[in-house]
């Protein structure tokens, strides 16, 4: 992953931390981006947005629509005004990737940094950093669900803590498993809704089709103890029943002891069935003919 300071590649956008205040925050310059860049958007935007209609959360599919975002590299400021009426939510433009406690921090105050720099043309199917297509596409929709949007204000006040206790990884394993990788059982079969899957095309499909990949129900100190791959599929998912479990299965959890008994374990090997555990059994999502 991208350090902030990082040499810049070849795109003028790309990862420049050199404007960044100390919240690492910086204009989004919607007028700097070029017609290849608002091209490549709505191409990214046709071919997974159709994706998202078959596999997508009904709760990501309403956010998708209220953002009303097809047309271009979409600006923050109007997304802004659709966010505070929803949730109090504002996007923040950042360089990429910023500090964890700075990332926390803004999360704690309804802040979410979106990086500012569209993905080359080589790099549409993959790539290991945030862009604006990955920030926006696959978070923003999510920042209007009331569920959602209370558990990331929890999340980025939890940030705190973990770090001054050495246990930072078991809560970035909440987030992974939920807001970039989640899935959640609808009564259409299975849907995802994380971030990480519906900004690509071919996890979006295997994440919610595939009849072998390891599917677990959403238990918060598994998911804390459970490692992740962030270079290829995720070896197992997490399925949630409702995105209301994000808030009824997290708050009342006291971390501190949890932390404490597990921080210096070793985590559980993505893709491993645990003994006496069983494999989630519902209805996959259709695949179409
Ligand atoms: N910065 N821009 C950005 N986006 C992230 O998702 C992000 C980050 N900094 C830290 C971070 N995520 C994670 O390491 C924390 O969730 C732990
Ligand atoms: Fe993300």
């Amino acid at each position: 992953m991208k350090k902030p300071g990082a040499a810049n590649s070849d795109s003028e956008l790309r990862g420049d931390y050199s404007q960044a205040g100390r919240d690492f925050t910086i204009a989004q310059d919607w007028d700097a981006y070029t017609p290849e860049m608002h091209d490549r958007w709505r191409r990214l935007y046709r071919r997974q947005s159709e994706l998202a209609e078959r596999y997508a959360a009904p709760q990501f599919l309403e956010g998708l629509h209220r953002l009303d975002c097809s047309y271009g590299v979409p600006r923050f400021e109007y997304a802004n005004m659709v966010l505070g009426h929803a949730t109090r939510w504002q996007l923040v433009a950042v360089p990429g990737f910023i500090p964890d406690e700075v990332f926390f921090e803004h999360l704690a105050n309804r802040r979410f940094p979106v990086t500012r720099w569209i993905r080359e043309e080589s790099e549409l199917d993959y790539l290991v950093e945030p862009d604006i297509f990955h920030d926006f596409f696959g978070h923003v929709p999510m920042l209007l669900d009331p569920h959602v949007a209370d558990f990331l204000e929890l999340y980025g006040k939890a940030g705190a803590r973990a770090i001054a206790m050495d246990a930072l990884p078991m809560l970035a394993r909440i987030y992974w498993y939920t807001i970039e990788f989640g899935l959640i059982a609808t009564p259409k079969g299975l849907k995802a809704f994380g971030a990480g899957i519906v900004s690509s095309a071919a996890e979006t499909v295997f994440s919610v089709t595939d009849p072998d990949v390891l599917r677990l129900r959403f238990e918060p100190v598994r998911v804390m103890n459970t490692a992740y791959r962030i270079d290829d599929f995720q070896p197992n998912y997490f399925v949630l029943e409702s995105m209301e479990q994000l808030i009824t299965d997290l708050v009342e959890l006291d971390f501190g002891p949890i932390y404490e008994t597990w921080r210096d374990k070793a985590p559980i090997a993505p893709g491993t069935l645990m003994d006496g555990e069983r494999p989630w059994r519902g209805k996959l999502a259709e695949k179409p003919e």
